[in-house]
């Protein structure tokens, strides 16, 4: 039996295989006819039955091909599998098929008076390729107040602390580079666009984010260069700036999605308004927006505002002579003369608006909701989201 096995594997690495008629495994032409040389997981003439109970284990497999020879497991380790597969071993804390997504934690610390600067990836050289998302300070080991008091300088490999911080660091790291939510389904995201642009945001369902309001703890009623770099903090209130949407939507065409939510005297429901194209110009035509396309269940309040430019409290773009609509309604938005959306008005703490459209209102809900119609409505939550089509 053993000396029979030892001539198929001789066979088998001299012969070309003949992909497919075996599924995965070794075909050998044999009598005329063909002969299945299965993958230890499977059994069968041609090899479609699994073996119950069996992984797939390289040590008693001949290596036809050496799939580990390019190092692709970065730290992990490389085992040879059938047919020129390969699987990687992680090191603990580490996942991914190739061992390229995980945390890589080690000491810095500054012991006397001055500042010091550590090696980051220096017991970890394979990271080196990868792409880092995030740094933070697990543990401090000294008195000293680490917190805020050291930098990553990535494009170097270096991490600095000051003077008398010691402390334990960590570094998360993935192989992907993400230039949108499109592949990620929930969560704060690092985006790295195509321009190098690289800033954090919170991606919904495959949908990045990139206005949200929800507490009114944000004050949505600022000028111009707010508008352009963004405002708010990714984790509660925020606008991701409008050169940051921008710098994402190069990267192809985009749909638009608003999202509201009523707050409980209407139910606490939530509805949305879709726009399946949208395009959003630069801040030499002053971020003008134009949508088509609306499908949804909270009505298409973006009709009158489609191809306005964007104003605020300190830039008039609207179309109405007698003033600027951002300061005469307290929100920046695309107006017109005015708006029938106005999703960066004042925040409410309840549904009434303390003043008939100075509120974040919605008009074309399909109810009457407010009082003495919709420009009476404050919403309590409110997201808008892009994704790439
Ligand atoms: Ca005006």
């Amino acid at each position: 039996m053993l000396i029979y096995v030892v001539a198929v594997v001789i066979l088998a690495t001299s012969q070309h295989c003949l992909a497919g008629s075996c599924n995965g495994g070794i075909a050998i032409p044999w009598n005329g006819e063909i002969e299945c040389i299965c993958p230890p997981h499977k059994q069968g003439k041609y090899c479609v039955e699994d073996v119950p109970g069996v992984e797939i284990c390289n040590s008693s497999w001949p290596e036809i091909q050496n799939a580990c020879a390019s190092n692709p497991c970065y730290g992990g380790e490389c085992i040879n599998l059938f047919g020129g597969n390969y699987k990687c071993f992680c090191k603990s804390g580490i996942t991914g098929a190739r061992c390229s997504e995980g945390t890589h934690c080690f000491t810095c610390q500054s012991m006397n008076r001055i500042n010091t600067t550590c090696a980051i990836f220096d017991n970890a050289p394979h990271l080196r390729n990868l792409n880092f998302h995030s740094a933070v300070l697990k543990q401090k080991k000294s008195r000293a107040d680490c917190t805020g008091n050291w930098g990553i300088q990535y494009s170097e490999g270096i991490l600095w602390t000051a003077s008398g911080c010691r402390g334990t660091f960590c570094i998360n790291f993935n192989e992907t580079v993400v230039r949108d939510c499109n592949d990620q389904l929930d969560g704060n995201v690092l985006i790295t666009t195509m321009d190098d642009t690289v800033f954090q945001t919170q991606c919904l369902n495959g949908w990045l984010v990139f206005a949200k309001r929800f507490d009114g703890s944000v004050d949505f009623y600022r000028n111009w260069e707010d508008y352009k770099s963004g405002f708010g903090d990714v984790d509660g209130e925020y606008f991701l700036g409008f050169n940051h949407i921008l710098s994402v939507l190069k990267h192809g065409s985009y749909q638009l999605r608003i999202e509201l939510t009523t707050w409980p005297d209407q139910g606490s429901v939530t509805k949305y308004a879709e726009y399946s194209t949208l395009d959003l110009a630069g801040e030499s035509e002053q971020f003008r927006i134009t949508v088509s396309g609306y499908s949804g269940t909270a009505g298409d309040s973006m009709w009158y505002n489609n191809n306005m430019k964007f104003s605020t409290r300190d830039q008039d773009h609207d179309t109405r002579s007698s003033g600027n609509c951002a300061t005469q309604r307290l929100g920046a938005w695309w107006h017109k003369s005015c708006t029938y959306a106005h999703l960066y008005g004042p925040y409410m703490s309840s549904s009434r608006c303390d003043v008939r459209l100075k509120c974040m209102y919605w008009h074309r809900w399909p109810q009457r909701i407010g009082s003495p119609d919709n420009y009476a409505y404050s919403f309590r939550e409110m997201r808008m989201m892009i994704r790439r089509v």
